[in-house]
């Protein structure tokens, strides 16, 4: 096996944080795919991260430099890089927890603004490192370690939030699809804007194993089979459709 994508690898980094079946390994090495096939220098990249299991992919992995920062505060750090040196190309990569509950704001601030941040969000709908809590992006009627009779509230929907908050590239791929979310990731690096891709990455630890999909490989099997593009999801009735995910390319203009 050629294992091409390890030179963007930083040396002496052993092993992985990563739990059997998690998501989060397939996204890290998507994103460096994407990478390499636009040639990009890993020298005129920074990649931000703020804190969780999603926080880890960058940092301490990446051999490039990497800003492991505040729970929530990614946003805030890679603004500040941005503004220093525009010439750098920078990449936020963090989790829906991170990125959308207490990072809430940030977001749709930096969207508003459109600043040319690609930001990639692994989103496991649920708090995976520190023990499985209900986030913002957990479905309505799961359990948690926080909603033990399930989850009383409705998700965010991020790609509708980022793209109504002023967000210029936004899309919705799953590690499932890693055609489409390698080729989503090219798109985010070469576009001028604030570009968000909701990625969605299985959690067997603290949410299969609470919701009933026990293995790995069912959590697979169950986003293969969810997630569809919006003209698939025509054809279904209003009952099935409420069981997809629907993903692709939401939003992709220049402003
Ligand atoms: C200010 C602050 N509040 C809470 C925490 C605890 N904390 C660390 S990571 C995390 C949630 C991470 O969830 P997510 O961003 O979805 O990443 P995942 O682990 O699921 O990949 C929380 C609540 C913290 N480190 N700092
Ligand atoms: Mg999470």
């Amino acid at each position: 096996m050629v294992r091409a994508m390890e030179k963007y690898l930083r040396p002496g980094v052993k092993g992985t944080p990563f739990c059997p079946g998690c998501g989060h390994g397939i996204l890290m090495g998507l994103i460096l795919r994407a990478i390499d096939e636009l040639k990009i220098d890993m020298n005129e990249m920074v990649f931000v991260s703020g804190i969780g299991c999603a926080a880890w992919i960058p940092s301490p992995h990446y051999d490039g430099d990497t800003l492991h920062t505040l729970h929530g505060r990614a946003l805030a750090f890679a603004t500040g890089v941005k503004i220093f040196n525009p010439e750098l190309c920078v990449m936020v990569i963090s989790g829906d927890g991170d990125l959308s509950s207490i990072g809430g704001n940030h977001l749709i601030h930096a969207a508003r603004r459109n600043i040319d941040l690609k930001v990639i969000c692994a989103n496991n709908m649920i708090y995976g490192m520190t023990g499985g809590q209900v986030a913002s992006t957990t479905p309505k009627g799961s359990t948690t370690s926080t909603t033990q009779e399930g989850n009383p509230y409705r998700p965010f929907d991020l790609c509708k939030l980022v793209e109504a908050a002023g967000g210029t590239y936004v899309a919705r791929y799953s590690v499932t699809q890693p055609i489409s979310l390698i080729g989503s990731i090219k798109k985010a690096l070469l576009h001028v804007g604030f570009s968000f891709i909701d990625v969605l990455s299985p959690c067997p630890t603290q949410y299969g194993r609470r919701n009933r999909i026990d293995r790995p490989e069912d959590m697979i099997q169950d986003l293969i089979h969810r997630c569809i593009l919006e003209e698939e999801a025509q054809s279904l009735t209003e009952e099935e459709r409420a069981e997809r995910i629907i993903t692709g390319e939401f939003s992709s203009w220049e402003k």
